[in-house]
């Protein structure tokens, strides 16, 4: 069976989206360690330099190893001043839209960024998907883009 070029040019291109599309969604969407419910210690550390009041504060929790965003719901749980908002996005999982009230803002470009402490680099993956390990120290910085 022979298959003619214009359509095997278009198997081509479908099999490359597909492709890059399992790879893209492979890196936070199926974790690349699995979530092992071993008792992990993780630290928040919460930085606002931008909005009035600045505040800066830092809480450890110790919980089964689980997805970041149950690591921040167990600190909202046990730290009444401490409080976030979010928007859940179809495939992405939970944006952080707010710590503390202070909301990410598309006029001046702020939004609530996500970093290892230890290796000063962004996460990437959302909280929804991103598991931390024990003694992971994870950053949560109002910035701008
Ligand atoms: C632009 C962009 C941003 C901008 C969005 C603001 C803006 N107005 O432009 C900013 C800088 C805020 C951003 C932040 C983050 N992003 Co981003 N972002 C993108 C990017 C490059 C394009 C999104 C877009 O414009 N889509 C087109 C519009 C029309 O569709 P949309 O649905 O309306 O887009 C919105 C959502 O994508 C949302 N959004 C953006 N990033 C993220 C991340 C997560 C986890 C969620 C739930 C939603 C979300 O904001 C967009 C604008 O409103 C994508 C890569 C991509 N090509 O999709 C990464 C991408 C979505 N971001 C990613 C990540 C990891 C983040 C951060 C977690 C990074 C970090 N370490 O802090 C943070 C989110 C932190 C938080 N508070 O929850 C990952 C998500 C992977 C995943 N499945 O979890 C992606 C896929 C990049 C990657 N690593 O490959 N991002």
């Amino acid at each position: 069976m022979s298959i003619n070029k214009p359509a095997g040019v278009l198997y081509s291109a479908l099999l490359f989206i597909a492709t890059v599309h399992t790879a893209w969604a492979g890196v936070c969407l199926f974790t690349k360690y699995p979530v092992n419910g071993l008792p992990v210690n993780v630290t928040l550390v919460v930085n606002n330099v931008i909005e009035n009041p600045t505040f800066k504060s830092s809480q450890t929790i110790s919980l089964p190893q689980t997805y970041l965003i149950s690591v921040v719901s167990a600190a909202a749980d046990v730290n009444k001043v401490f409080q976030y908002s979010a928007q859940y996005y179809s495939n992405l999982g939970l944006m952080i839209t707010a710590i503390n009230n202070v909301f990410a803002n598309q006029q001046k470009r702020t939004y609530w960024e996500f970093i290892d402490a230890k290796t000063l680099k962004p996460l990437e993956c959302g909280v929804s998907t991103f598991v931390p390990f024990n003694e992971d120290v994870i950053l949560f910085n109002l910035t701008t883009y």
